[in-house]
């Protein structure tokens, strides 16, 4: 059995679809995470979808995903812009970090500009609403094909 994707979603995405749609879109947390599963089936992966608002759960998810993930793609909301201690566990997993953002961080305020999570990923999607999610996972069945 092929190991999951881990896909992890950050402080405050819980809300996407209830309020600021004209940064975040209307979709669902729910509906990024049934379009990321039609995906996975599609491509031949599986998949691990969570969202925290937790800090200490978002790094319990990515030190598991150390013995049991594939890949991790993530999306750590405001975290991203603070989190050392996410840096630190993503730097402990092996395998490819695929980082996404709904909205466009560079265009946004500068607090934004800056991202832990980048020192690390492979890649970064960012303002592709989320169709980031998909394209992520798409490149993530490259990084995995290619091995
Ligand atoms: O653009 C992104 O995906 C972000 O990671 C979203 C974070 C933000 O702090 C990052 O700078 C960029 C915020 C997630 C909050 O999501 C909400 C969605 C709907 C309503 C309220 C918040």
């Amino acid at each position: 059995m092929p190991k999951p994707i881990y896909i992890l979603n950050g402080p405050n995405l819980n809300l996407l679809g209830q309020r600021q749609p004209e940064i975040y879109g209307r979709a669902t947390l729910e509906d990024v995470a049934e379009s990321c599963a039609g995906l996975a089936e599609e491509v031949g992966l599986t998949i691990r979808f969570h969202q925290s608002n937790h800090e200490g759960q978002l790094i319990d998810w990515i030190q598991e995903a150390r013995g049991e993930g594939a890949g991790i793609i993530i999306n750590a909301g405001a975290l991203t812009h603070t989190s050392i201690a996410i840096l630190d566990a993503l730097n402990a997993f092996d395998g490819p970090v695929l980082e996404v953002h709904i909205s466009n961080i560079h265009k946004r305020d500068a607090f934004r500009h800056h991202s832990y999570v980048s020192l690390r990923a492979e890649g970064v999607i960012a303002g592709f609403g989320i169709e980031g999610y998909t394209l992520a996972l798409r490149r993530m069945a490259t990084l995995l094909g290619g091995k």
